[in-house]
Formats: C-alpha cells, sequence, structure tokens
C-alpha cells in the first residue's frame, strides 16, 4: 500500500464519539462564560489564570494573546475585557504543567508523534532548550549557548544566505518582530514567510492596490454608529468573540446587519452578552437581519449581484443611491466600471451565488439610500483562489457609495493573530519595499538584500527542493498550519536544522529536520525581567491602535528567556564582529529598541511616550481619512474590473471549505466541542448536505475517507464521520488541520499566493481500514 495510504506521523487518525445536536442560533451567554471559568479551572490554575483574566485587555495590563480584535477606547469593563477564548488562551499560557527534560527523555519522538494534537497540546509548557541530534530518537537537553552555537554553525556554514528561511507567527511583539526582520537582513535574506501568508496577505494585496493602503480603515467607533454592517466569510461568534460587542451596540444604535456565509453561524445569527445582565437573562438579541446562504466562493456573483440591483435603483433616482460627488473626486474607472457590470445577467449571478434573487433584492434595499456601510471579511474570502478580486469587488461596492473615509463606514479585514498585523508594520514580508530596505541602510549602515524572498508556499517548495537548507521558526506550529502535510513534512525533513521558538510542544517539534532545536519562551502573559525590572512590550491590533502589554505570571521555569533575547543572541552567535548592529543593548533595554523603530518606520513618532499613554495611540492610516496613495494613481481609488470564476465539479466532486472549531486556536486545540455548530466530543468530522448523502447514500454517522487526486497526486484523510448540515449542496466542511493533508501546495489564491483553504476539490468514499500504523 502507498504510504500516504496509512496514518503518519504527520496526521495520526483516532475517532472519538461524536455527539451531533446541530447548529445553535444564538452565540455567547452563560455558556460561554462556564465554559471561560470552566477552562481556566481545568488547567488547575485558578488563582493564577483567574487573577490574571481581570488585567487582561485593561489599559496598563497586557494583552489577549489570542485573536486582533481592538479594546474600547473609552470605557473598558471593570470586571474583564475578556471573551471565553481570550480565557482559554490564557488558561493554555497560564497552565504550571512543565514539559521539561525528563519528559523528553521518557517520550520518543515517534511516540509523541503518535498522540493527536489536542494530546499533544495537554502537556504544558516548555520549560528548558532541547536538542535532537542526528539520528536520535529522543529530544536531550542543552545549554542556551550551545543552542546558539548550533544555530551559528548551522546558518554560517550555508553557501548563501538564502538557504536559511525564517517563519514568524503572529504573536511576537513589535520588539521582538523589528529585531529579527533586521538580524534575517544583516545575515542577508528577505526569507521571512509569516502567518500573514496563509491569513490575510489576499487582503493586503487587493488593499494596497486600490486604497493604497494593505490594512482595514475602521475604527471600534464606526461600528457604533453606521447604517448598515456586511458580515461575509466570516465567524466572528468563535474567532472575534467581543466583535459581538460591537455589533450589538451598533444594532442598537440602528445599524441593519447583513451575514454573508455558507454556514448559519450562531454567532452571526444571535447574541447574548454575557457582561450584561439582560444578555445572560434574557433571550438574546437577533443580529443579522438577512442572511444570504452563498455556496461555497460563490461572493464574487454575489457582490456583483448587489451592485447590479443599487445601479438599477441609481437609474431610477439618479444621485441618491451611488455618492456621484465622491466617484468624480476619488475614483478613477467608473464609466468603464458600470459597462463591465452591465455584462452579467441577474439570474445567472444568483445562480452562481446560490442564493435567490429574492434574497439578493433585499440585501440591495437594505443598501439602497444608505451611504455609512462597514465591511467585515475573514477566511471565508481571502482563502479562496479568486479572493484577491473578490476583496477588490467589495472596494467597488464602498466606491459606488462613498462609503469610505468618512464616520461609520469602511473596511474591516478581521485580522487573525493578536500581532500579525504590528509584525508585518514591523517589515517582518518576504517583499519589503525599497525605500523600507533605504531606511534600514541609513539607520543601521548595512547593505540590506533587495531581492524577494520565500512566502510561505514558496519556503515550502525551496526547502523540498533542497534550495533552503534551515528553518528557524519564530512561533507558530508550520507543519500544522501549512497546507499539503505530507508533502511539507517531507520539505522540513530535508532540512538541516529546524528550531523552533515556542511556548508549548506540537507537531512541528516532531516532524523535525536532520536536527533539531526547541527553544522554550515567554508567553504575553509571564512577567518579562531584564536587569531586574519587568518589561512590556507593544502590539498593533486589528485597527492600527498600539499599545503596551505587561506580562504578571511568575513563568513556570527560570529557563524561559524572552524572544528579544533569543533574537539578539542569535544574532551575536551568528554574526559576531561583522555586525554594526549594537545587539547587546537591545537585548537589555526594550525603550532603546522602540526609539529606533521610532527612526525607520513612519508613524511611530515619540513612540516610547506615546505607547506610555492608556490606550496606546493610532498609527496614521490615509485610506481611513480618505486620501488613497497607490502606486499608479494620486489620490483616487480604481474601480476594477473582476470575473466571475467557473466553477466546475466532477460528477462525485465536493467542494471543501476548512474551519476552526470554537474549541481550537489554529493548530492548539483546547478542546474536543464545537458548541454552536453542535458538535461534541469529535474533529474528524465532514458536514455535508443531506440532500447529497442522499444521493450517495450516506448515512448520519457514517465513517467515510476523503480524498483527490488534484495535480495528479493522491491525497487522502481517512476516517471522517459525515454530519448532515445544512450547507449548500455539492458543498462540504471540515476543520483544519486534520483535513490540511488534501490541499495542494499548488492550490493557491492568485496573486496573493496564499494557500486556497476555503476551496479544496475532494471526493467521498466509504472508510477503508488501514494497513497497519506506519509512524517514522
Ligand atoms: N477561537 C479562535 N479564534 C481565532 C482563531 C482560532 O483558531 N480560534 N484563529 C485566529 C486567526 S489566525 C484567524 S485568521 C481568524 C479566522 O477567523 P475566520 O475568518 O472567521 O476563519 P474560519 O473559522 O476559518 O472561517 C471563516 C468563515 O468562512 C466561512 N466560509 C467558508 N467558505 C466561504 C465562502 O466561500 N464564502 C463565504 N462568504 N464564507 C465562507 C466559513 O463558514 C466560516 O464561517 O480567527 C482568529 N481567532
Ligand atoms: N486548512 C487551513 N489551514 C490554515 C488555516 C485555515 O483556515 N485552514 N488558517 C491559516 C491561518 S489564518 C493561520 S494564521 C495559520 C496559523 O499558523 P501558525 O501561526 O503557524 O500556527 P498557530 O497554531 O497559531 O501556532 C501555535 C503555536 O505557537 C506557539 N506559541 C504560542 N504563543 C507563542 C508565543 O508567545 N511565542 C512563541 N514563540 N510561540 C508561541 C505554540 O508553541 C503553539 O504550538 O494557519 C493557517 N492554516
Ligand atoms: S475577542 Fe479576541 S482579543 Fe478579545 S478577549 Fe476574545 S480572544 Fe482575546
Ligand atoms: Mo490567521
Amino acid at each position: 500500500m502507498d504510504e500516504n495510504n496509512v496514518p503518519s506521523a504527520e496526521n495520526p487518525e483516532k475517532l472519538l464519539h461524536l455527539k451531533a445536536t446541530g447548529p445553535k442560533k444564538i452565540a455567547a451567554g452563560i455558556p460561554a462564560v462556564m465554559a471561560a471559568l470552566s477552562d481556566i479551572m481545568e488547567e488547575g490554575v485558578p488563582i493564577r489564570g483567574t487573577g490574571a483574566l481581570f488585567v487582561m485587555n485593561q489599559k496598563g495590563g497586557f494583552d489577549c494573546s489570542s485573536c486582533a480584535w481592538p479594546d474600547p477606547d473609552d470605557e473598558r469593563s471593570p470586571v474583564g475585557e475578556y471573551c471565553e477564548n481570550g480565557a482559554k488562551a490564557l488558561a493554555e499560557e497560564a497552565t504550571t504543567k512543565k514539559v521539561t527534560a525528563e519528559f523528553f527523555s521518557q517520550n520518543s519522538v515517534v511516540d509523541l508523534a503518535k498522540l493527536t494534537d489536542f494530546e499533544i497540546g495537554r502537556k504544558g509548557r516548555l520549560a528548558e532548550p532541547m536538542y535532537l541530534p542526528k539520528g536520535a530518537t529522543h529530544y536531550q537537553p542543552i545549554s542556551w549557548d550551545n543552542a546558539f552555537k548550533k544555530i551559528a554553525e548551522h546558518l554560517n556554514s550555508l553557501e548563501s544566505p538564502h538557504e536559511a528561511i525564517f517563519y514568524t507567527s503572529g504573536r511576537t511583539s513589535n520588539e521582538t518582530s523589528f529585531l529579527y526582520q533586521l538580524f534575517a537582513k544583516e545575515f542577508g535574506t528577505n526569507n521571512m514567510p509569516d502567518c500573514s501568508n496563509m491569513c490575510h496577505e489576499t487582503s493586503g494585496t487587493a488593499l494596497s492596490s486600490t486604497i493604497g493602503i494593505g490594512k482595514g480603515t475602521v475604527t471600534l467607533n464606526d461600528f457604533y454608529d453606521t447604517d448598515v454592517i456586511i458580515i461575509i466569510g466570516h465567524n466572528p461568534g468563535t474567532n472575534a468573540p467581543r466583535m459581538m460587542s460591537a455589533l450589538e451596540k451598533g444594532k442598537k444604535n440602528g445599524a441593519k446587519i447583513i451575514a454573508i456565509n455558507p454556514l448559519p453561524e450562531a454567532g452571526l445569527m444571535g447574541f447574548k452578552n454575557p457582561q450584561e445582565i439582560s444578555g445572560v437573562l434574557g433571550s438574546g438579541v437577533q443580529l443579522a437581519d438577512l442572511y444570504l446562504p452563498v455556496k461555497i466562493n460563490g461572493d464574487m456573483a454575489l457582490l456583483k449581484a448587489i451592485e447590479m440591483l443599487l445601479h438599477e435603483a441609481e437609474q431610477k433616482m439618479p444621485g441618491k443611491v451611488f455618492d456621484q460627488q465622491f466617484i468624480a473626486d476619488k475614483t478613477v474607472g467608473y464609466e468603464e466600471f458600470i459597462d463591465h457590470l452591465k455584462g452579467h445577467s441577474l439570474e445567472s449571478l444568483a445562480a452562481d451565488a446560490g442564493v435567490s434573487v429574492e434574497l439578493l433584492r433585499e440585501a440591495a434595499d437594505m443598501l439602497t439610500l444608505k451611504h455609512r456601510i462597514i465591511v467585515c471579511w475573514g477566511m471565508g474570502l481571502t482563502q479562496q483562489p479568486n479572493g484577491v478580486d473578490m476583496l477588490k469587488e467589495i472596494v467597488n461596492l464602498v466606491l459606488l457609495k462613498g462609503s469610505i473615509g468618512k464616520q461609520g463606514a469602511g473596511l474591516c479585514p478581521v485580522r487573525g493573530h493578536s500581532n500579525v498585523q504590528g509584525n508585518r508594520t514591523m517589515l517582518i514580508n518576504e517583499k519589503p519595499t525599497q525605500k523600507q530596505l533605504d531606511r534600514l541602510k541609513e539607520v543601521f549602515g548595512f547593505e540590506p538584500p533587495r531581492e524577494h524572498g520565500y512566502d510561505v508556499v514558496n519556503a515550502i517548495r525551496a526547502m523540498h527542493a533542497g534550495k533552503a537548507k534551515v528553518f528557524f521558526a519564530m512561533g507558530g506550529n508550520f507543519i500544522s498550519a501549512t497546507p499539503d502535510t505530507l508533502f511539507t513534512a517531507e520539505a522540513l525533513r530535508r532540512q538541516r536544522l529546524t528550531v523552533h521558538v515556542s511556548t508549548k510542544l506540537n507537531r512541528s517539534h516532531l516532524v523535525h529536520g536532520q536536527e533539531a532545536l526547541i527553544l522554550p519562551t515567554l508567553s504575553r502573559s509571564d512577567k518579562d525581567m531584564v536587569n531586574g525590572e519587568a518589561q512590556f512590550i507593544s502590539t498593533e491590533n486589528s485597527m492600527g491602535v498600539v499599545q503596551s502589554s505587561k506580562g504578571i505570571l511568575q513563568p513556570v521555569s527560570k529557563q524561559l528567556i524572552n524572544e528579544t533575547h533569543i533574537v539578539c543572541r542569535m544574532a551575536m552567535a551568528t554574526l559576531g564582529s561583522r555586525s554594526v548592529v549594537d545587539w547587546e543593548r537591545y537585548a537589555n533595554n526594550y525603550d532603546d529598541i522602540r526609539d529606533v523603530i521610532e527612526q525607520c518606520i513612519p508613524g511611530f513618532g515619540n513612540y516610547n511616550a506615546r505607547v506610555r499613554q492608556k490606550g496606546g495611540f493610532y498609527l496614521p492610516n490615509a485610506a481611513r481619512d480618505g486620501n488613497f496613495i497607490t502606486d499608479e494613481f494620486i489620490d483616487r481609488a480604481p474601480f476594477t474590473m473582476n470575473k466571475i470564476p467557473v466553477n466546475v465539479l466532477a460528477e462525485d466532486e465536493y467542494l471543501m471549505a476548512t474551519t476552526r472549531t470554537h474549541d481550537q486556536f489554529n493548530t492548539t486545540i483546547y478542546g474536543l466541542e464545537d458548541r454552536y455548530r453542535g458538535i461534541k466530543n469529535e474533529r474528524r468530522v465532514v458536514f455535508m448536505n443531506q440532500k447529497d448523502m442522499d444521493k450517495a447514500g450516506y448515512a448520519s454517522g457514517e465513517k467515510v475517507d476523503l480524498f483527490n487526486y488534484n495535480d495528479g497526486i493522491e491525497r487522502i484523510a481517512r476516517l471522517f464521520v459525515v454530519v448532515p448540515y445544512p450547507v449548500p449542496e455539492r458543498n462540504t466542511v471540515t476543520y483544519f488541520p486534520e483535513t490540511n493533508v488534501l490541499i495542494s501546495v499548488n492550490n493557491v489564491v492568485g496573486e496573493s499566493n496564499m494557500p486556497a483553504a476555503k476551496y479544496v476539490k475532494i471526493k467521498i468514499r466509504k472508510h477503508i481500514e488501514a494497513a497497519a500504523a506506519v509512524i517514522r
């Protein structure tokens, strides 16, 4: 049997006992509070965890390490500015369980790899640096000095700096991120893939070329005073839970909400605010005024249909529907765009979207006379092959309505990781601009590499092809987060050295290079002592607010060092006297790092003083002020002509979108429940439309294998349970990372080169028992 066909270290297959009860209609309320508290208790840290909860997201406290949703600018709840998922993230970090050298001596890498991600995560915090020599079966302890020596030896023995890859996941602070990219550039490469390459790269690409900035334009206050909020391809109840409070407040002030999603997500439908008595006792607030059950990838057709209907209305009431003054002053290409729009037929767009003309009309009617519209989106759009085009289409919609650059209106890509936006601002980017590089050269005096580096997908290809030989990860879980698990595993195994700076054990430590290092570090909630003084770091949230974050928990081990030190010591060990940067100074003084960031990156004037203000400060955002400065146009945003994708499925094929459960943060699995979707005690589920199940002859609970032959290679994800669910026909939904084995590394989003993780063609068959498990 083909090796692809059996369970392996990259993809253990174990079924539990599913209980499915169907989608819920309301999110949060008492169950959310209970879940938050029980997580804090479960980890055996009731006092460490609960005490810390009250400081999380408070001015002067520490920033929640989970998602990037902003905190209110003004009043913050004295009881707690956190949600269930923030509490879970904290419990995950605050655990007192430790993974020590003794643990590694008792557990071989092969044995650990047999565990599920959930089981691996339960092992506790990494407590000391560990090293896996070539050919060894067990990790062994190593001193920090020797760990840095190993890294330096490997990096310095490369034929070219471009044979090294420096990955970043989005929790890393501004201070560390800046130093980390500085080190990579002084070492000589822009090979800096990061989790943005799997997340909002698509948004950055679409927005930079249209409105001139790769970030959103709204602030939290815009939600409180707007006419319509569109939530498309995003699941806020699970993935940015405190967004629900903003939606509730907007709604109380008169806003209408349109939700566009193949799944009727509880968080879109209704909300009980756990921080208000009415929310706890009452029946909750209905959120979406209109729900459009779009087909997977049907959004382009849906958006165009709405624009066509709005154009019809504009012809009947000229100047009332579109903002003609804004269009004349601030945009280019309106006439061509309208001609392009007229080339479509409403009926065929409705069919492509999978939404009836009547519902589309209802949506258009809600927008016709409104000019303050906010559009929020997430992975449902960014991870589609034509994601860049779809986001440009959203820009077209807001341009027609003049709905950007003013109060209560604009674009809101809802970022994922708590500092993913800050990482980019700090120049973690495989494609830095020449201007940014010139500035670094002026300030530091070395010549930075000018050629673009590898993004995530290209990094995998380069490692697989033997073009890259050392892989260093600042956080994250590369093997589980990336697509094409078996291909990526092979790529990592071909490395001479893999290094992970991590807080918790994860699969990337177990699918490793010839030699491997695990470097344990402090987490956001840990107290970070430097020279006897507790330090704070800073982060940027989804809305461009930079604020300080100061951990309060005693680290679980004296051997943990902060990420900033790790970068500086790696730089000193590797570059030695050939460096022109004063790494020693930055390792010992975060204010000095912020001072030099201020010199290199626009918008950080007076950084040290302003970051100490309660609530931090907003970074400048020209598009938010209505100024669109792109490479092509000065102060005008272009309309773009985007094509409707042609989606052809073979008779027995389905489209699969991979998504998150309520009980996971990316590859960290907190639990086995997806409460709002009514799933308990199982992650290996495939949601199917009942009609498709009937046609294929599957009963609820049937065990199946998912597979495909995309680009001529057989890929199989085995042992899943069918769950009937209100998804559109021929659409299926599964959880990541279990189904990442099915996503070809070549299945990418045009222009942004992100894995198209919400658009995977699969086939389904009854489960076939595999040969005996092979674990490498
Ligand atoms: N609790 C928790 N919070 C998180 C995370 C987590 O894992 N757990 N991860 C963080 C990160 S890094 C990120 S990027 C964000 C991600 O947050 P989201 O962007 O919400 O990500 P997903 O859960 O992947 O799913 C997005 C939604 O897209 C919908 N969808 C799928 N295909 C389509 C489509 O074709 N069209 C439309 N309109 N919708 C579609 C799915 O049904 C789902 O509701 O969350 C962050 N916050
Ligand atoms: N199929 C599919 N694949 C996807 C997605 C999808 O929707 N579908 N989503 C994609 C998205 S949006 C993203 S952002 C990526 C996420 O990709 P990653 O960012 O690589 O993955 P995470 O699971 O967030 O990383 C978790 C690990 O980070 C480490 N960690 C946690 N906190 C810290 C810290 O403070 N410092 C350090 N050094 N380490 C820390 C822990 O060891 C933990 O195991 O996955 C992507 N992959
Ligand atoms: S909404 Fe996001 S940032 Fe806020 S507390 Fe919840 S998980 Fe943390
Ligand atoms: Mo993300």
